[in-house]
């Protein structure tokens, strides 16, 4: 860890801890994809420090049209703790948050390790079950502006996640139709398949990414596919729900 990485990842954590954006490490320094990882694991060790527990990963840009905005061909991914769990049918509070936004997600919970390098036609057999999740992004820097360095040191702007009813693994997940309603109305519509072809994709990319750096998924942990639809606005005073046809919902009310 350089100064310099140490040095970032202690301004992301502050801003996510106060609420308060900040600016791009793109702005001052060259930064690598690399070292961006650094700087990530860094300020998510800052959390652990602070009592928190890793409990699972996220995929970001898992969709065609976020990988050619960002001009990049491999999904990122972030780290989840325990402190970002907000549960089902709660409320939860956007001050807490800079400028959260909220994307619908297919969830996978490992029954056992999945090991750095694991065959990915082993990885379906280590999930125990799947449910349908939230995700609330809510990007450190201003305007959800960012570099591809930027976002990963960010942690992929991760930030809280719901999880639905845990369900038996179907024996395919592509192509559910996946709704995202504010207040009973569907802001978004979309598919499991924009999330890589199909979510299973995304899980073997995450057994790989997160593998890469010496992570293996562990059992009991939650990997969040990646988002089926754009995101909105996480708006106080809404109830925002998501439903992926056969397998159920989940709901979050904000404060
Ligand atoms: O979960 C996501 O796909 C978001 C990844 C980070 C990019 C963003 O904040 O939009
Ligand atoms: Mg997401």
């Amino acid at each position: 860890m350089t100064a310099q990485n140490e040095r970032l990842a202690a301004r992301l954590d502050e801003a996510a801890r106060q609420g308060e954006a900040t600016w791009q490490p793109s702005e001052e320094c060259e930064l690598s994809v690399a070292d961006a990882y650094a700087v990530q694991e860094w300020a998510v060790a800052r959390r652990l420090k602070r009592g928190e527990r890793l409990v699972g990963v996220k995929m970001g840009f898992t969709s065609r049209q976020k990988m050619a905005q960002m001009g990049v061909d491999e999904a990122i991914w972030g780290r989840l703790t325990d402190a970002m769990l907000v549960p089902e049918g709660s409320r939860v509070a956007p001050a807490r948050y800079i400028h959260p936004r909220v994307e619908p997600e297919l969830a996978f919970l490992i029954e056992r390790e999945i090991p750095p390098g694991a065959p990915p036609e082993t990885i379906t057999s280590a999930v125990a079950a799947v449910a349908p999740a939230l995700e609330i992004i809510d990007s450190r820097y201003a305007d959800f502006r960012f570099t591809l360095a930027d976002v990963v040191a960010d942690n992929a702007s991760a930030a809280g996640f719901v999880l639905g009813a845990w369900q038996a693994v179907p024996s395919s997940l592509d192509c559910r139709g996946v709704l995202l309603e504010v207040d009973g109305r569907v802001a978004e519509a979309g598919s499991t398949a924009s999330i890589l072809g199909d979510p299973w994709r995304s899980l073997v990319a995450a057994a790989r990414l997160a593998g890469r750096a010496g992570l293996p998924l562990k059992a009991g942990w939650v990997v969040l596919a990646g988002g089926a639809t754009a995101a909105v606005p996480l708006r106080p005073g809404t109830l925002v729900r998501t439903v992926v046809e056969s397998l159920g919902s989940a709901s979050v009310a904000v404060a």
